[in-house]
């Protein structure tokens, strides 16, 4: 499963732009939701390419879903993502950023709340057949919603929250202040449609919209992992302190199936090295199983049975 990111915003504060500058997909501007991959930069893909001569290079790459709007329904349609990204209007100079990510805090917690009433109303009628379990829940999911009432996240709640539920109000945020004096979104926008040469004339440093994908890495504690082989080398993202089986069902499904090794090396590491062979004869080469947990930067090759 791809990582997934949410974006979301008042209206107008531009959702849809950021959408399309993170995915380059040219979404209409209003509407309806948008759904896109968007491809992460990484300055180690096109070293570790040259030292395995690779004939395709893969960025990882992020879903972004864009709703259109806020109010309960829509946020409801990011209920799956990650961690959420929020547009928060400083170009216009209409708006008070501060005020405005407090209403959509708002948002996320009047969302969470008709989320957590609507599984309450739900299992009270089944615990009526007076199942203990279910009449726990009942009694958790009460204080859930008394706490939501107290205008506090679901990430300042103190003990675990029933696992069926999928709250926002704990997923990491990510403020994207929409502007030339924050992110330019609009003009990553624009950028986003011309080849990368040009676009970076017009730009003093690297794209703002790198900045934007560290802070998600950061915030939704994700890493980059590569596999570097000659016919594709291509980045990966994975959530930190995931197994390298995990990491094998990221790729494909068969190939976590058939799990039996990991060579893992450090991608500094095999661009010194200048190839596998050589890598593995300076012994930088490890191997590893299943559990091995996958660093940030490491380049694996998994062995499998088919
Ligand atoms: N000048 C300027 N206009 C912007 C900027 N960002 C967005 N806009 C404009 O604001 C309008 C709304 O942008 P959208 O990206 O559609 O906003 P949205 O948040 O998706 O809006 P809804 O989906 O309707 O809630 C568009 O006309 C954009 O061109 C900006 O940084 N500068
Ligand atoms: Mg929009």
């Amino acid at each position: 499963m791809a990582v997934e990111v949410g974006i979301v915003g008042l209206q107008n504060a531009g959702k849809t732009t950021l959408f399309n500058a993170l995915t380059q997909v040219g979404a209409g501007v209003s509407g309806k939701e948008h759904v896109g991959m968007a491809p992460i930069a990484d300055d180690r893909l096109p070293q570790l390419a040259e030292v395995v001569k690779a004939k395709k290079i893969t960025p990882a790459a992020i879903r972004v879903v864009d709703v259109p709007g806020t109010g309960a329904q829509l946020l409801g349609n990011l209920r799956q993502v990650d961690a959420l990204l929020a547009v928060l209007d400083i170009w216009s100079g209409t708006r008070d950023p501060a005020a405005d990510l407090e209403t959509l805090r708002l948002e996320l917690l009047v969302a969470d709340r008709d989320h957590v009433e609507r599984r309450l109303e739900r299992v009270q009628k089944q615990a009526k057949s007076g199942d203990a379990g279910l009449r726990a829940e009942v009694a958790e999911l009460e204080r859930v919603l008394t706490h939501l009432d107290g205008g506090r996240p679901l990430s300042e709640y103190e003990t675990a929250l029933p696992p069926e539920l999928e709250p926002l109000t704990t997923k990491p945020l990510v403020e994207i202040r929409n502007g030339p004096a924050g992110v330019d979104v609009k003009l990553e926008a624009e950028l986003a449609e011309l080849p990368p040469e040009e676009a970076s004339e017009f730009r003093e440093g690297p794209s703002a919209l790198e900045d934007v994908a560290r802070r998600v890495f950061e915030a939704a504690g994700l890493l980059t992992f590569f596999t570097a082989g000659e016919k594709e080398t291509r980045a990966w993202t994975l959530q930190r302190g995931r197994s390298a089986l995990e990491a094998a069902a990221s790729i494909h499904s068969d190939i976590a199936q058939g799990f039996i090794r990991a060579e893992v090396i450090r991608w500094e590491d095999l661009v010194a090295a200048g190839s596998h062979a050589e890598a593995a004869k300076r012994g930088l080469q490890r191997l590893e199983g299943k559990t091995y947990v996958v660093e940030d930067g490491d380049v694996l090759n998994i062995r499998f049975n088919v």
